[in-house]
């Protein structure tokens, strides 16, 4: 009995650790967003790590397996961009690592700057 109290105990422990920290990503992303404006000019600074799945240069999109986008406030994932210039798609093949700026324009989060990662 004491054995499976001491467990019990640490997996309490172990949520508690976890919403903690689940709270304090909260608390950074808030911040993040609050210092959006003043972010703004410094976001070369601020790149997101992607690779490339798929590119569609007619559309003018690129599919992007893509890091933490901070100044968006979005996770990463998998996901469709829309790139500010077209020619920035000349630049990179499917499979390709590649650093990027993104912002939502008219509501579509959109590459405004990309470079190849090495
Ligand atoms: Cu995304």
């Amino acid at each position: 009995m004491k054995a499976f109290a001491k467990l019990g105990v640490a997996i309490l422990m172990g949520g508690a650790a976890a919403l903690a920290s689940a709270q304090d990503h909260q608390h950074a992303a808030r911040g993040a967003d609050g210092a959006h404006e003043t972010a703004a000019t410094s976001a070369a600074a601020a790149l997101t790590e992607g690779e490339v799945r798929k590119i569609d240069k007619e559309a003018g999109k690129i599919t992007l397996r893509h890091g933490e986008i901070k100044n968006l406030n979005m996770a990463a994932m998998t996901m469709v961009l829309r790139v500010q210039d077209p020619a920035m798609l000349d630049q990179v093949q499917v499979g390709d690592k590649l650093r990027f700026a993104a912002e939502r324009v008219n509501g579509a989060v959109t590459i405004v700057q990309m470079q190849k990662a090495e």
